[in-house]
């Protein structure tokens, strides 16, 4: 447990991976210091200035200081197991087919719809604290499991009673059209209406919403009711972000870039069209290679195109129990660059930086001063082997608003 009341510190005998500026932002031999949960300083140790040097004091072992990660994509509050289906699918159903059949997603909500918030708060936990174990410092729940108001009114509380009881920032995002539940089976469009008018106000007004998501796919919500979905959410100025282009090309890129999303996550499909919008409105790509990998999917995001228009590029785990059953988000780091081959420090600054602008928080994502001292202490001799390694578990220590963790 997090001991809140000593929120000032000094690391030496360090490196910093800072993430400012060019490659890494790299500081070798350094230090940094903190107080009242900010970064008040940091370069060469040599440089140290004696104002400092009379805070709590912690050795980083030669080690490197990299900012708390952050898991910018998640579904981790559910209950039940999916593991039948992954049966099923090595025994030759393919995931839509599954969705289709009222398997899939809607497995899940009979599940999370039947657990008390005790129980589904028993069941998340340890996934939570899985990355929090590698470091993470704030992560991202979405609802979508419950699909009716006091379901999904369930898993956002879950959700930030998470925030409470482990002391990390935890940002909710309301995924009601997630998936069509079966007591509007065949009315899609009476759903959308009673999420735009009863169950994203009321959950809003109880404080629940940091942001709203929507799937736009053929197996769930089309363009046109995403679209009254982030109007929805715009009235309450709540903003918003997309699964986009997962299984297939729904413009749903260039839909959530119009309406200056955060960011359009998945984007298998993602056209031209869609990568300049995200440039001009300042999107983030959330790449999810865990799901890319689980359902052995074989295109590939536009990588080259996304880093040639300068969109910028963030990495999640997706940890949900249909496609992406992954709860490290060093591994997911690893399938960045081992699937999509982005570069090591590509992909570490798409689980800091990026990935902190995916969920527009501005305070956090880099070692800078001023900035929120959330931090990740490594193991390791250089930081390309945070996304190199595999099950390495080289977290030294981390802390959280500069409390230690
Ligand atoms: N895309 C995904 O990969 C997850 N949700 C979504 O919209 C899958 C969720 C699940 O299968 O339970
Ligand atoms: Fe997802």
């Amino acid at each position: 447990m997090i001991d809140r009341r000593v929120r000032d510190g000094l690391l030496r005998n360090v490196h910093l991976a800072t993430f400012v500026g060019e490659g890494y932002g790299a500081v070798r031999h350094a230090a940094l210091a903190w107080r009242e949960g900010r970064i008040a300083w940091l370069g060469p140790d040599a440089e140290l200035p004696a104002e400092f040097r009379a805070l709590p004091t912690h050795d980083g072992a030669g080690g490197w200081l990299t900012p708390g990660l952050i898991d910018c994509h998640t579904h981790l509050v559910y209950a039940g197991s999916r593991a039948n289906e992954f049966e099923s699918r090595l025994n030759g159903a393919n995931y839509e087919d599954i969705a289709r059949a009222g398997g899939g997603i809607l497995s899940t909500v009979r599940a999370t719809r039947a657990a008390d918030e005790d129980t589904l708060l028993a069941a998340s936990l340890p996934r939570v604290d899985a990355l929090l174990s590698e470091g993470v410092t704030t992560l991202e729940i979405k609802s979508g499991y419950g699909l009716d108001l006091p379901s999904e009114r369930k898993m956002l509380r879950v959700a930030r009673r998470i925030g409470e009881l482990r002391g990390v920032t935890v940002r909710t995002t309301f995924l009601g059209a997630h998936a069509l539940p079966p007591e509007f089976a065949g009315e899609s469009d009476a759903y959308i209406d009673h999420h735009c008018t009863a169950m994203l106000p009321a959950l809003a007004s109880e404080g629940l919403v940091d942001a709203v998501d929507a799937f736009c796919e053929r197996i769930a919500f089309t363009p046109a009711q995403t679209t009254r979905v982030f109007d929805a959410a715009a009235k309450l100025g709540l903003p918003v972000k997309l699964h986009a282009e997962q299984l297939s090309d729904q413009g749903g890129a260039t839909l959530v870039a119009k309406h200056r999303g955060l960011s359009a996550d998945h984007l298998e499909w993602l056209s031209g069209e869609g990568i300049a919008a995200m440039k001009a409105a300042g999107t983030v790509a959330v790449l999810l290679p865990g799901a890319f990998y689980c359902l052995r999917e074989t295109k590939l995001p536009p990588i080259a195109a996304l880093r040639a228009a300068g969109v910028p590029i963030a990495v999640s785990t997706d940890a949900n129990p249909g496609t992406s059953p992954l709860t490290s988000l060093l591994l997911a780091a690893n399938m960045a660059c081992t699937l999509f081959r982005l570069t090591p420090q590509e992909a570490l600054a798409g689980i800091t930086r990026e990935a902190a602008r995916a969920l527009g928080m501005v305070d956090r994502g880099t070692l800078a001063v001023g900035k929120r001292a959330d931090l990740a202490l490594w193991r390791i001799g250089e930081p390309a082997e945070l996304a190199y390694a595999l099950g390495a578990r080289p977290l030294a220590a981390s802390w959280v608003g500069g409390a230690k963790r």
